[in-house]
């Protein structure tokens, strides 16, 4: 079951060519993906040959092959982890019954929507990125971007499977409709905010890549426990994929805040302007970026109060992170969590049912997540001997969904005017400035092995290929 069968015209490994009329609809899909691949994903690389890896089975073991090839080429395709015979519902009411193999009825609606919400992020990603080959810091960095594009592509066309697959003719419609929203669109936008707002430039890739890619993260092992095993199963194969983006994200920061800080002890300099008259980004720059990626991606886990989140969890259709290591009862009736909100201009805990608090639960659980990240940022900053270091924002700072919206609150948790805010905006969120000073230093590189001024070169390379390996071919 786990080998890919690359034969066929849409490679899976679900035994596609059993299920005639699926096999059709999603190859009258196929084109229609194609044809968004040519007009929105990335730009101007439809001539390149890169190194990509593509799944040869989905075992934890060797699932990956790597070559040069033309994206779109790349064959994606339907990719679901092996299934396990025994599976159980692990949480919420239907708990201890088998796994569904097929939607139940009466969560349809709910299920679909969820699909369709995860289902939206992964092509929102590749336009969200689509001009940034035109300024890739190395050939090296090039062909990450790429080959999280096309792995982009592939959980769309995984959630794409599962409409077609369980949800008729509404199934088919809303798969259509994912290759007609569009990122930042005004008439027809991405579901979720941060899904629209621009990645211009490297930095931003990176901040997403750490952030978002990471909410991807989260989200996927919630949906990994779900009752509905074609969802888990696909969602598990989607999260082997998932390591390497947040890999780019992290590295690609930390590479950038090495290169600053070799500048920065070069010439004995710690005035950001300073710094920047040496083509790197200064370290209050990148703490405003980090500011800005954190408060968006936290957003994207909902309202901290949520009575959709309660239902999908009782409904055994969304579970929470790591919910099989948990030793409660997985029902959490009764149960309380303790939650922000604001009280006489101060923000006070409240003890609320946990049941409808699990989008904080797990925006708790992705903080933590994304803290260890930025520790690991500061050894660079530490190891160079300088004294700057970097925190993630409170929680309530800068957000625009549940009860902190319409709120001002400082990075550091304080509730303050907005007067107040006005004054200090400038110095906690990036500037038009910081942007456009930024994407000065967005300048393409790609001799084999150079990097861009502002960023270290990695300390190795894909594959255990070299640095300086040539993975981007452009014919
Ligand atoms: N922006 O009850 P609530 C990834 C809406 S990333 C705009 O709290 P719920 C990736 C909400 O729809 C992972 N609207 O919502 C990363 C609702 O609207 P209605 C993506 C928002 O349902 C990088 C209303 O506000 N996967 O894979 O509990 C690259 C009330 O909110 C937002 C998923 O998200 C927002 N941020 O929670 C590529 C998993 N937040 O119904 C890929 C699937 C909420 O009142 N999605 N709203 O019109 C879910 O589980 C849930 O939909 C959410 C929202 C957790 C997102």
């Amino acid at each position: 079951m786990s080998a890919i069968d690359y034969s066929e015209k849409i490679p899976n490994n679900v035994n596609l060519s059993e299920d005639r009329a699926l096999q059709r609809a999603l190859e009258h899909w196929q084109p229609n993906y194609l044809q968004w691949w040519n007009d929105m994903g990335p730009d101007g690389s439809h001539g390149f040959d890169v190194y990509l890896r593509t799944a040869i089975n989905t075992t934890p073991e060797g699932w990956a092959q790597f070559g040069h090839v033309k994206m779109p080429d790349y064959r994606w395709g339907i990719f679901l982890a092996a299934q396990d015979q025994e599976r159980k519902v692990h949480f919420g009411e239907h708990k201890g019954e088998a796994a569904w193999q097929d939607v139940p009825g009466e969560h349809r609606a709910n299920l679909r929507r969820i699909i369709v919400t995860q289902g939206d992020t992964e092509p929102a990603s590749v336009e969200q990125q689509r001009h940034l080959g035109l300024t890739a810091p190395s050939q090296y960095d090039l062909r990450n971007l790429f080959q999280i594009n096309v792995e982009e592509g592939r959980h769309l066309w995984a959630m794409v499977y599962l409409l077609h697959k369980y949800f008729g003719r509404d199934g088919r419609e809303e798969a259509e409709a994912l290759l007609h929203r569009n990122s930042g669109d005004q008439d027809n936008p991405r579901i979720l905010e941060a899904f629209n707002e621009e990645t211009p430039d490297w930095l931003a890739f990176y901040m997403f890549t750490y952030f978002t890619d990471r909410d991807g993260k989260f989200q996927l092992c919630a949906l990994a426990e779900s009752g509905f095993d074609p969802l888990s199963r696909t969602c598990r194969f989607m999260l082997t994929e998932e390591a390497h983006h947040m890999f780019v994200g992290e590295s690609g920061i930390s590479r950038t805040i090495q290169r600053t800080c070799e500048i920065m002890k070069q010439h004995g300099i710690e005035d950001p302007e300073q710094v920047r008259r040496h083509g790197v980004i200064d370290l209050p720059t990148i703490q405003r970026y980090l500011n800005f990626h954190f408060s968006v991606t936290i957003d994207l886990f909902g309202a901290d109060q949520s009575s959709n989140a309660a239902t999908f969890y009782s409904s055994g259709l969304k579970g929470r992170y790591e919910e099989t290591k948990r030793t409660d009862d997985h029902v959490l009736k009764g149960d309380h969590y303790r939650i922000l909100e604001v009280k006489d201009g101060k923000l006070v805990e409240r003890e609320v049912p946990m049941l409808n608090s699990l989008n904080e639960v797990l925006r708790d659980d992705y903080i933590k997540d994304s803290v260890a990240g930025i520790n690991r940022w500061n050894k660079v900053i530490e190891k160079a001997g300088l004294a700057f270091r970097l925190h993630a924002p409170h929680k309530a700072f800068n957000r625009h969904i549940g009860s902190f919206s319409g709120l001002r609150v400082s990075p550091e948790g304080q509730v303050i005017s907005e007067a107040e805010w006005q004054t200090h905006v400038r110095s906690w969120l990036p500037t038009e400035e910081d942007r456009a000073y930024v994407a000065s230093l967005m300048g393409r590189v790609i001799e084999p092995g150079k990097m861009a001024n502002w960023i270290a070169p990695p300390s190795i390379g894909i594959n255990r290929q070299a640095v300086d390996f040539d993975y981007v071919r452009f014919n």
